[in-house]
This record gives structure tokens, sequence and C-alpha cells, in this order.
């Protein structure tokens, strides 16, 4: 029987075509990617199976204790993309430094960052988890990157996606032209384009925050989930539903499929006061994906995509998702600013998050 559908290969390399004098080095970078996410996929897949689920009882320099799956993820894109000539460096949400490219391959324009399998602790659970990716350029003329090149705003990504393993494995995209969704056939290996154009519905009925944290947020944050939580019965006049999966890419691809907000505010713990999910390697990629799609990213206080990190592993506030309402949280923060000034809630020792 004939499939019907787009492959990934055919529109990667369609896209290719309609920029004059492309070398091509792009493309093969981002299949190389998408074969790593594959071998990824089929790990969580069968994780129990062959023994990869559960702690690996190491820490990640983040001071978070690694899944073995999480090790295992990191080593299989390091070793899918460092031999193509592509790349002239990675970093990984799971390595303090950068992982230089080793001497006996070429090298190449781009850099890569990414979070190998964000939301692991979904992993025992069978909750859906996924790797999230960001492609720079290498700036002109480097070719041992040291961290300082990688400290790029988001808004020089060249291209951002992330996959996701769900009940199906979905690979989401940006290069800057809007957002395309694939998912994977498990039959022949192939991502088939399922989902071109993606646009975020704008009419926002669903929001996603950690309630447990609430206690320790900024007055801005607390004013607008309590406008959301009275529904009908308060100034928003209509009802919205909650969901929390603490899987970044999960709760951006609801987003992305039928809209709504998502929150990561700072707050008063002292390990979250600036933030707790990465700029690197979350906030960006995810920032490029959603404003592609026609939504916002913001920290609350502005732009995540004009921030010019100052880390490998900067921290940051996220708040993101349909354009109406991170707007509405940015104007709730302009005015607790104007009237109790930005450090709002006392910062309070306590203990990391894992
Ligand atoms: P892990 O990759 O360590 O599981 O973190 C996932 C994550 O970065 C993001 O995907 C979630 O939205 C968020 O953290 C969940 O954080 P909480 O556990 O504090 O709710």
């Amino acid at each position: 029987m004939m499939r019907k559908g787009t492959t990934f290969t055919r529109f990667i390399i369609e896209e290719q075509r309609r920029i004059p004098n492309t070398t091509g080095e792009f493309t093969l970078l981002l299949s190389a990617i998408v074969t790593a996410c594959k071998e990824i996929s089929d790990g969580v897949n069968r994780g129990q199976l062959i023994n990869v689920l559960g702690s690996a009882d190491t820490e990640n320099v983040q001071g978070e204790t690694q899944k073995k799956l999480d090790i295992i993820s990191n080593e299989i894109m390091l070793k899918a993309l460092e031999w193509g000539g592509h790349l002239s460096g990675m970093a990984s949400e799971e390595m303090e430094d950068v992982y230089p490219i080793p001497a006996r391959f070429p090298k190449g324009k781009y850099l890569v960052v990414f979070d190998p399998l964000d939301g692991s602790s979904n992993t025992e659970i069978n909750v859906s988890i996924g790797t999230i990716f960001s492609i720079l350029r290498c700036p002109e003329g480097i070719t041992n990157p040291t961290e300082a090149d990688f400290l790029q705003p988001g808004t020089q990504q060249v291209c951002a996606g992330y996959v996701l393993y769900g009940p199906a494995t979905n690979l989401v995209l940006t290069t800057g032209q809007g957002v395309n969704g694939f998912t994977l056939d498990q039959d022949i290996g192939e991502f088939i384009l399922t989902n071109p154009k993606l646009k975020i519905p704008t009419a926002a009925k669903e929001f996603a925050i950690n309630m447990s944290n609430q206690r320790y947020w900024e007055p801005a944050i607390k004013r607008y989930i309590d406008e959301l939580i009275a529904g009908d019965d308060g100034p928003r006049e209509k009802n919205f539903n909650t969901r929390w999966i603490a899987s970044m890419v999960a709760e951006v691809h609801r987003i992305l499929m039928r809209g709504g907000i998502f929150l990561y505010p700072k707050d008063g713990r002292e390990n979250v006061h600036k933030g707790r999910l990465r700029l690197l390697y979350e906030a960006n990629p995810m920032s490029f994906i959603i404003e592609q799609a026609g939504g916002a990213a913001s920290t609350g206080r502005g732009r995540i995509l004009s921030v010019v990190p100052d880390s490998l592993h900067q921290r940051i506030p996220v708040i993101i998702g349909a354009k109406e309402e991170v707007e509405r949280v940015e104007q709730y923060h302009r005015e607790m600013d104007a009237t109790l000034g930005e450090q709002a809630v006392p910062h309070r020792q306590m203990e990391p998050t894992t």
C-alpha cells in the first residue's frame, strides 16, 4: 500500500532548494539530529525492557540527580553529531562545559545546544518527555568555540526544535519560517509531515503552572493565576482548566495544538530566584517555536529571545503561550514593579529541586 505524506527527508531537501547557494551542511546536521532522536525514542520506548530506567546515582551541573536515560540520551546526541563535519562544538544541559568536536573529525560552521531528555522525572511513570535542540552559527573565524561563543541571544538561533516521546513521537521544528510538525511512522522509521504551518489557537482555555510553588510566587503571578482560578465568577468571566505534566516539551506541544499558557516564573526559593528553566536548552528554543507559531514568550519583564545569556547554564523565568495571555502577565509585572519593586518576594533557603 502506498503511504501518503511528505517525509521529513523530502521536506528539508525541498526547503534547502528554496535557498540559493546552500551547501547542504545544515540539512545534513538536521538529519543527524533527527536520527539521534529516533534512537532516543527507541530507548525511551523500550526503557524497562532493556533496564535503562531509574537513577544513575550521579548529579549534573545543576545539582540534579541524573537518570540513566539522561546520560544515554546525551551520549546518543554527542556520538550522532560529532563526526558529520557540520559542527564546531556542542553544549548540553547534562554537561558542565562545552563539548569540543574531537580532533579526528572535520569542523563546521554551526553550534548545537540541547537538553537530551527534558522532563526525565517522568521516565518511570511512562509520561511524555522530549529532546529539545537549538542550532546557532559558530562565530566567524572560530574553530575551537568556548563558552562565550555559545552566549548568543535567542534571536540568533538558526533553527529550534523538539521531539516529543509520547503515545506518538512528534518532531516540531522552526527555521524562522513558521513551525512544522511531523509524526514518526514507526513502520518505515521516517517522520511524516502531519502538522504543517502550526499556529497557536488564540482563545486560551488552559494554563499550566506548578501550583505547589504558589506560596513563593511574586504578587503579579499570584494575581494572574487567582483570576484564572476565579473563572466565570472573576474578572476574566470565563472558566479555565489547569494542566501540569512536569515536562516542558509536552506542555509546549499542548499549547501548539490547543492553545493556553505555560508558566515557570521565578519565585522566592533560593534556587529559583532567577527562574528554574534553562535559557539555552529550554527557554530559547521553545520561545523561538512559540513566537513563530504566533504566540509570545516572556520572562514577565521582557522578551526571552532578546536576553543575552551570561552563562551556559543560566536559568530564566518562562511565561510562554498565547500572546494575549503572556502580554497580560507582563502588564501585571509592570504594575507590580511600579508599586512594589522587582524583588517583591524575599528569597528563602530551600532544598534543591530534582
Ligand atoms: P527535568 O528534565 O529535570 O525533569 O525537568 C523538567 C523541567 O525542566 C521542565 O520540563 C518542567 O516543566 C519543569 O522542569 C518541572 O519542574 P518542577 O518539577 O519544579 O515542576
